[in-house]
């Protein structure tokens, strides 16, 4: 038997603990392990029961994800479950942590499941682009009912276990030791009543169709252009026409299919380079981390009230600073009606929404803020009012205190050129809105400490950001990026294009909106008036001069009511032909002559535009590695996760290919953007 798999007998109960840090995945030593140690305790003719556990933090959270990619090795997991599911000895698992994937497969399969107060249970198989399996799309629908099931498995959503026991998911739970609870109820319960057969019956159910055809509404929805929902959601359908071994069988084939496609490839690739974005490479430090829980955010604007929400969310103490009363109150009355929206919505309970504005302080007053261990300053975008902020924080707080700019674009350095104590100032760029949005970019400067860093790093995981650690330059990755799909798409409406052709090919790629559609999102004057305070960005006339010429004539996007597009009251996008004349005088000013693209054309040449950006990026080492420049964009940007990222989908694409397109793009432009990156050269 292996070593991180062993079992005891314990008062003729045999207990198989599983130790396999960090989250006991199942790799193949643990999948081995545990036949083994099943064989041996059904073997001992003196135990009645058997419990499964885990050491460590969690019970079984999954397959091992680093093993989908390799040969795969006996035994499989389905035949482990099967084991389980066939014992003649009762099972008992014994939970607590987070039960995922295989992991809750294996409790599903165990004849009793006791568990730990606040256990996390999912099949969160979606997410990696598969779909459970090991027998959990048959198992599911059999304890919870198909409607409960389904919702779980093709959303890849968790649930909480029950508080007490309902004798479908669990027969006991506890607040204190789990495996004294299974032993408990093995001598209670299982010694006297004996095993339960699993449920093998189909699943009988007289609303089966408008189950699925619900859940087919949403995955058009929400899990846009990913077949491995669509699989699970037949594979569920199973449980209404097989007995659970059957449809374990055909089940199998989809779940392998999943297995093998580009898609789940990629969406595990993206589950790493995440975990990977958060751990930079950086040099050791012996001080402990910043104790950081009193923020302030100054600006109470949509960006500054979206922190604030998000800190609050996370337990941390918020003072929110503004310049008058006027706009404070603005910002207040702003997070109160979001919160009770979220109360309305079931999100949080008004309990909830009640604790966090007790952690709200809102002042117009500096000396208020004195004793922050972090400050966030999300004013408006203007170097003389940022830099005016940071001198009058730096009268304020003390030399311990981090001092965060959240702006987009500007030179973070030359904002802490007023601050004595450079190496604490750091950017912390949220995306909007901040309490919805994933990413973190964190910007370190040339003199940013690295305990700041690092400090920075802990905090961003504290309130449930992903992080990306990225240098110093216009726009950092993100927007740097974004500005280069941006120029194409401009680019494009002189050409000829519509703005309804390059949002419906962008979309049809798998991005969530159109780049203009977004931009009427956020309004165009924000890129014009940046692009007015660095006017390094208008060498060429052409450069985003169809953006300009929006603005110049009043139409700043949604909020006036017309930009790319023409909007109703309700918002509602129609087109304008308007907009297209005034590209096509701009367009016959500047000699552009028009031209008909293809959707994949028009697609390809933004995607190119990213990697080309991207791979610049790399270049100068602004981003550490591609990990980093794609999580920034799966999660700030809407790039589908099912390519997994723009720099994972050049690699997919093959470096060379892209290669050939950046240099047949720069001959017939002639423009110096598309000359193909350096580090492309690298990797060929
Ligand atoms: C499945 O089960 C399919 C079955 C069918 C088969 C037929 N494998 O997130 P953390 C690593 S699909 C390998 O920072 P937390 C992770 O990379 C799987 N490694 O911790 C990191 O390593 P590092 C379904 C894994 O406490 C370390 O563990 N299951 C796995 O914030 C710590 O992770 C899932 O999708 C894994 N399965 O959160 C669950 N899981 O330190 C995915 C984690 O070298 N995992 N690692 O960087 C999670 O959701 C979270 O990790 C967590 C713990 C909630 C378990």
């Amino acid at each position: 038997m292996s070593n991180i798999v062993s079992v005891v007998s314990q008062n003729e109960v045999a207990v198989i603990t599983i130790n396999n840090p960090p989250v006991n995945a199942l790799s193949a030593e643990v999948r081995s392990g545990l036949l083994d140690a099943l064989t041996q305790a059904q073997a001992d003719k003196s135990i009645f029961a058997i419990v499964i556990q885990c050491e460590g933090r969690t019970f079984i959270a999954g397959a091992d994800i680093k093993e989908f990619g390799q040969t795969p090795k006996l035994p499989h997991l389905p035949d482990v479950v099967l084991a389980i599911a066939n014992s003649s000895v009762p099972i008992i698992a014994a939970l607590h942590g987070s039960v995922l994937g295989g992991g809750f497969e294996i409790a599903l399969a165990c004849q009793y499941r006791v568990g730990l107060k606040g256990t996390t249970l999912g099949l969160p198989e979606v997410n990696l682009g598969l779909i459970p399996g090991a027998g959990g799309t048959q198992l599911l629908p059999r304890v919870l009912g198909l409607s409960k099931a389904m919702n779980m498995i093709i959303t890849g959503k968790s649930i909480k276990l029950p508080d007490t026991a309902d004798n479908a998911l669990v027969h006991a739970v506890t607040d204190s030791d789990v495996l004294a609870c299974a032993l408990e109820f093995s001598h209670t319960f299982v010694k006297s009543i004996g095993g339960q057969k699993l449920n093998n019956k189909i699943v009988e159910q007289d609303d089966a169709e408008d189950i699925k055809q619900h859940a087919l509404k949403n995955l058009v929805s929400k899990r846009k252009g990913q077949t491995a929902p669509l699989k699970a959601l037949e594979a569920i359908m199973y449980t209404t026409q097989y007995s659970l071994e059957e449809g374990m069988k055909k089940s199998r084939k989809l779940f392998l299919e999943c297995r093998d496609s580009p898609q789940s490839a990629a969406m595990r690739y993206a589950f790493f380079a995440e975990k990977k974005a958060q751990k930079p490479k950086l040099p050791s430090i012996s001080a402990p981390l910043k104790n950081i829980e009193k923020v302030t955010v100054i600006g109470a604007g949509t960006m500054g009230a979206g922190i604030a929400m998000c800190l609050l969310a996370s337990g941390i103490s918020v003072y929110l600073l503004e310049i008058n009363a006027e706009n404070l109150e603005r910002g207040m009355s702003y997070i109160k009606k979001t919160l009770a929206s979220s109360v309305r919505k079931g999100r949080i309970s008004e309990q909830q929404v009640a604790d966090q504005l007790a952690h709200l302080t809102a002042t117009t007053e500096y000396s208020t803020i004195a004793d922050s261990h972090l400050v966030i300053e999300a004013a408006f975008e203007s170097m003389v009012v940022k830099q005016d902020i940071f001198a009058k924080l730096e009268a304020t707080v003390s030399t311990e205190c981090i001092l965060a700019s959240n702006t987009s674009y500007l030179d973070i350095d030359e904002i802490a050129s007023v601050v004595t104590h450079k190496s604490r100032v750091i950017g912390l760029h949220f995306f909007s809105p901040a309490h919805i949005m994933k990413l973190l970019e964190i910007v370190k400067t040339k003199h940013t400490d690295t305990n700041v860093i690092s400090s920075c790093m802990a905090f961003a995981k504290t309130i449930k950001k992903q992080a990306a650690l990225v240098g110093m330059c216009y726009g950092f990755v993100g927007n740097r990026m974004y500005a280069s799909y941006g120029r194409e798409a401009n680019f494009l409406l002189l050409e000829g294009c519509s703005p309804e052709q390059i949002d419906k090919a962008l979309v049809d790629f798998g991005m969530a909106m159109g780049p203009l559609a977004v931009n009427d999102m956020s309004g165009i004057d924000i890129g014009y008036k940046a692009r007015k305070e660095n006017p390094n960005l208008s060498v060429d006339p052409a450069y985003f001069l169809a953006a300009n010429l929006l603005v110049d004539s009043g139409r700043l996007g949604q909020k006036t009511g017309s930009g790319f597009y023409a909007y109703d009251e309700k918002l509602n996008r129609t087109s304008d032909p308007i907009v297209m004349d005034i590209f096509k005088n701009a367009a016959q000013k500047l000699n552009i002559v028009p031209q008909s693209y293809t959707s994949e054309e028009i697609s390809e040449r933004l995607v190119l535009a990213l990697i080309n950006e991207g791979a610049n990026i790399l270049q100068e080492s602004i981003a550490e590695n591609a990990e980093v420049i794609d999580t920034i964009w799966l999660n700030g940007y809407g790039f589908p996760r099912y390519y997994g990222g723009p720099m994972f989908y050049a690699q997919q694409l093959g470096w060379k290919y892209v290669k050939e397109k950046l240099l047949a793009l720069h001959q017939q432009t002639g423009k110096d953007w598309w000359k193909p990156s350096t580090y492309i050269d690298s990797l060929l």
